[in-house]
């Protein structure tokens, strides 16, 4: 009797648990799906308009001579607040239409319009109850643009959003002191202007990274939007979470999406994010800037991050008339005529199995389980592909074109033949990029080999110094066959075969491939093999995420990219650069330099001073010189600027010390923050 009574409750507890769990999970799935049916729209849209307009539109990036400024001008050329306020008396963009820009995005095909309610300067372009620096009491213009382009956006059925900065150089209380009552008495009645009168479907936030604002406040203020609007997206620089320029968010941070700005992640992630990019080098108008990227560059920047499983949101920064930028207009035309063409292979992506092969192919998938291969530039005759295989029997087709392509199998991977009305341009569809859908599986390739040591596979890269060294290949599979080059071309069947370490005494690159029985030959790896023009060591470090090649950048013979930091430089943060250079024996020379970057947008700024000494046994070391460079002024243009100690003397062993500023200037919005030294060449001639 009792043991049955006990059976009986353990069977009503277990039920219990059950459905509490079946409780929860239902819950959270139906969370997860609100989420998602939240984000659909957003994740199908693939790609949007980012638009930075505002009163830095009127001085067009030029202030007092210097004209490498844009939406960073209050700051950067230090304009006094009231200063720069007069800019409003002086915005006027008559010639603006909101129409005509939508129609322009969506003509693009972009499925949404991300717009710069208020930028860092405060200056808002809307009709504010909560502030008169708007673009209603300050300007002649008293036209409200966020409703304008609201309104234009719902007839066109484009997606209207808007960015909102959290930093604010001109609200008296955006600072460490008043954070509170400027969230709770500005930030958020604004907020709910914004989001009550023109019904964004996302909220771009940004200028987080301000000191006073923290990742509570970001999640509180999550919360409070979305109770505001249940449907609301909101990108993850609400709160503190984003990892730098990268943009992903480290760990559990408030937001929906990662914000890679300038860059594209570097593999496929199923997280959602979306990378912003400017077209030329600034966000705001700059008449003087003609840095713009080709339409090609831009299109094959979509495709890669569709592959990647991101979405792209591209820039324009119109002028202070109100006009978007003719080059922009002519660039959104260009990916607005391969859109109708290709935009199947756009809109709803998902990623596949692989997401590239090599740096001109990439793949992605529809829900229906298509693949898509996407080729930069026209492959020829023939495509080569490895990682899919068509279903026998079947076509692969070149999208917009009627052409059913044939292909074969062969032991390097899937060609596909193209029959020669396709080798005129004028005979293919769209321009630049061209995408094939294949009906096909994914293939399994042979596992990629190591080149050299555990450490150089690491970077990449062999520095190698006088007589040289050998070079290890190695592949995971027993039964593997390994090609490899040294010319730097791609290696295949008709390739070297490897047996034994190879000998290398030059700068060059290694590839190899990795051919399997029964399998695709494998990625394609390799090393660079760099020859120092000396034995170099350093005595200082330097970040990890401008390491370049390590120490050889520094006497590789190659220079750092002025615009990626992350190619060919050193960075040094808030420290000195202290290097040593052993010329392999004592010699006679005449001048020491090194060369150095100057971005003080960035935070970069040259060595105070360059000091060298020399020695001869390596441990004594005597003062040859030293070099002074100026106090930074900051107009000062970005550069790459050569110091250079002219003075004779005969050594082996010479150490370039360069001095960092420690600090930001006083004058710099990084003011009192760590001071950034990069260095890429250092040369004893
Ligand atoms: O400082 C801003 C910059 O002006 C621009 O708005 C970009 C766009 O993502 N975001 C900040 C820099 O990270």
């Amino acid at each position: 009797m009792k043991k049955n009574f006990l059976i009986r409750l353990q069977l009503v507890a277990v039920c219990l648990l059950f459905s509490l769990l079946l409780l929860n999970y239902s819950r959270a799935t139906a969370q997860l799906n609100a989420n998602d049916t939240r984000m659909d729209w957003w994740r199908n849209a693939k790609f949007g308009m980012f638009i930075h307009w505002g009163l830095y539109a009127v001085p067009a990036g030029e202030y007092k001579g210097s004209t490498n400024f844009g939406e960073w001008i209050m700051q950067e050329a230090q304009i006094p607040k009231g200063e720069y306020e007069k800019f409003a008396s002086q915005f006027n963009p008559r010639k603006f239409n909101a129409d005509e820009w939508v129609q322009m995005a969506k003509n693009a095909g972009m499925k949404y319009i991300v717009i710069t309610s208020k930028h860092h300067d405060g200056f808002c372009l809307w009709d504010s109850k909560v502030s008169d620096y708007d673009v209603m009491d300050r300007t002649p213009f008293k036209r409200d643009i966020m409703k304008e382009l609201s309104d234009a956006c719902k007839k066109h059925g484009v997606v209207f959003c808007m960015y909102h900065s959290i930093m604010d150089w001109h609200h008296p209380d955006e600072n460490k002191t008043n954070i509170a009552k400027y969230r709770e008495e500005y930030l958020k009645p604004q907020l709910k202007e914004l989001v009550t009168k023109y019904d964004p479907g996302v909220l771009w936030f940004d200028g987080e990274w301000v000191e006073e604002w923290t990742e509570e406040q970001g999640q509180a203020l999550y919360d409070w939007l979305r109770k505001l609007k249940p449907g609301l997206i909101i990108n993850n620089r609400i709160g503190k979470g984003r990892n730098g320029m990268q943009g992903m968010s480290k760990g559990k941070a408030a937001g929906d999406f990662g914000t890679p700005e300038q860059e594209i992640l570097d593999t496929k992630s199923e997280l959602d994010w979306e990378s912003c990019m400017t077209m030329n080098d600034h966000w705001g108008y700059n008449k003087n800037d003609h840095n713009w990227k080709t339409a090609n560059q831009l299109i094959w920047n979509l495709v890669d991050v569709v592959a990647k499983g991101g979405n792209y949101l591209l820039n324009v920064g119109p002028t202070g008339e109100g006009l978007f930028p003719d080059v922009s207009m002519h660039r959104l035309r260009e990916i607005g005529d391969w859109m109708k063409v290709n935009k199947e292979a756009i809109y709803s992506m998902k990623t596949w199995d692989y997401f590239q092969e090599g740096d001109n192919i990439r793949y992605a998938r529809n829900t229906k389980g298509e693949v898509f291969v996407y080729c930069n530039g026209w492959p020829g005759n023939e495509l080569m592909i490895k990682k899919i295989k068509p279903v026998a029997g079947s076509a692969v087709q070149l999208l917009g074109s009627k052409e059913k392509l044939s292909w074969k199998e062969t032991a390097e991977g899937i060609i596909i033949s193209f029959p020669t009305s396709l080798q005129n341009e004028t005979n293919r569809p769209a321009k630049y990029v061209y995408v094939f859908k294949v009906n096909g599986t994914a293939q399994t390739l042979a596992a990629m080999p190591q080149v050299g040591t555990d450490e150089e596979a690491a970077t990449k890269t062999k520095v190698i110094a006088g007589n040289g060294s050998a070079v290890a290949i190695s592949a995971p599979a027993k039964n593997a066959m390994i090609r490899y080059t040294t010319d730097g071309s791609t290696p295949n069947l008709q390739s070297a075969l490897y047996n034994n370490p190879i000998v290398v005494t030059e700068s060059g690159v290694i590839k190899a491939i990795v051919y399997v029985p029964g399998k695709m030959p494998s990625d394609v790896n390799e090393l660079k093999v760099v020859k120092g023009k000396y034995v170099i060591s350093l005595n200082s470090s330097y970040a990890s995420q401008y390491a370049a090649m390590g120490p050889v950048s520094l006497v590789d013979g190659w220079s750092g990219d002025l615009k990626d930091f992350h190619k060919g430089w050193l960075g040094f943060e808030g420290k000195s650069m202290e290097a040593i250079l052993d010329l392999g024996i004592e010699k006679k020379f005449s001048k020491v330099s090194g060369s150095f970057l100057r971005n003080h947008g960035s935070w970069i700024f040259l060595p105070v001073k360059l000091t060298v000494f020399t020695s001869n046994d390596g441990k004594e070391y005597q003062l040859l010189g030293e070099v002074a460079e100026a106090i930074p002024q900051q107009q000062e243009e970005n550069e790459r600027k050569v110091i250079v100690l002219a003075k004779e003397s005969t050594a082996r062993y010479v150490k370039v010390i360069a001095e960092t500023m420690g600090q930001c200037p006083a004058w710099h919005s990084g003011n009192g923050g760590k001071a950034w030294l990069f260095a890429d060449e250092l040369s004893v001639e």
